[in-house]
């Protein structure tokens, strides 16, 4: 669901950057199922980023690099759907973030693609209704700390099409106090407006005492190569007890503080849950209007593919 509402913090730091937000999660949901990770609009370009004295890609102790993975204590190859640790999620349109589709189990599936087994979230329109697919693992396989990575190939996005690997708090607590850290969207609409969707990356973080207060940080960027050129990409958060660093194809994207220091320690030290989702229109895109829909036309399939997601201690 859209948030328009200011983090008062990055406003000053970046008072031409920050226009309104989208969370993933949204204000009328719990941390449960039901919630999509909130998605925030991107704000920023990665040149306004640099530099940030607040140390967000930064200068002072951050980590230098993705950690190397030692063994990762849990793999899901997708070789079967386990539903001991997925669940797949049932929503009508509209139910947040003005998406376009409905999330229905009939779209979540296992596949194979190049020999790969993978989960499968297929996107389809079928006259004047779009589908999609959505999982989560809240309450079967959350984690804290360490680092998560996925192997997913995305669909080319333009227009309309709203791909996310993201994480919630596994708590009870009401969105956005559970917490929320999206490692991954694409699709946003400055990207539209650009002809950059390929390349154009989000990720965020969101959280605070209630909708009311909601607060978040967002970073977005063209990636150096296209993110939907058919083929599979690494993308990672490693966590640690002051840090998350966002990064693609082992190349820092971005880094997080969430340190004491950093008024938002709270939020960012629970376990988190997992969500991969394929959205269809809604606001992050700019596109209520499912003949904006370029991406998916009337008949058409589309994927999005997860060839396995690991976590490391
Ligand atoms: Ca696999």
């Amino acid at each position: 669901m859209k948030k328009q509402q200011f983090n008062l913090k990055n406003s000053m730091m970046r008072p031409l950057l920050l226009f309104f937000i989208f969370a993933l999660g949204s204000t009328q949901q719990s941390c449960s199922s039901n919630d999509e990770p909130v998605v925030q609009e991107p704000v920023e370009d990665d040149k306004n980023n640099n530099g940030n004295s607040e140390g967000n890609n930064g200068e002072n102790n951050k980590p230098d690099e993705p950690n190397t993975p030692k063994e990762p204590y849990f793999v899901d190859e997708f070789e079967t759907f386990n539903e001991a640790i997925w669940t797949k999620e049932a929503h009508e349109s509209g139910w947040t973030n003005q998406e376009l589709q409905s999330y229905d189990e009939a779209h979540v599936s296992i596949g194979t693609d190049n020999g790969k087994s993978v989960l499968i979230l297929t996107a389809e329109r079928q006259g004047n209704n779009i589908y999609s697919g959505r999982v989560n693992s809240k309450g079967k396989k959350s984690f804290k700390y360490g680092r998560i990575e996925a192997s997913i190939k995305l669909p080319k996005t333009a227009n309309g099409l709203w791909p996310a690997f993201w994480l919630m708090g596994d708590n009870n607590k009401q969105w956005p106090a559970c917490g929320e850290i999206d490692i991954m969207e694409m699709g946003e609409h400055n990207g539209i407006a650009n002809g950059t969707q390929e390349t154009f990356v989000n990720t965020a973080i969101h959280y605070g005492t209630n909708t009311a207060n909601h607060e978040q940080e967002y970073f977005q960027k063209n990636f150096q190569t296209s993110l939907q050129d058919g083929k599979y990409h690494t993308y990672a958060l490693d966590w640690e007890e002051n840090w998350l660093v966002v990064s693609i194809d082992g190349e820092n994207l971005y880094t997080y503080d969430i340190s004491q220091a950093s008024g938002r320690y709270e939020y960012f030290h629970d376990n988190f849950y997992i969500l991969f989702n394929l959205a269809v229109g809604g606001s992050f895109t700019g596109i209520t209007d499912m003949n904006d829909i370029t991406a998916l036309n009337d008949g058409e399939k589309v994927q999005m593919c997860i060839d396995w997601v690991k976590l490391y201690r």
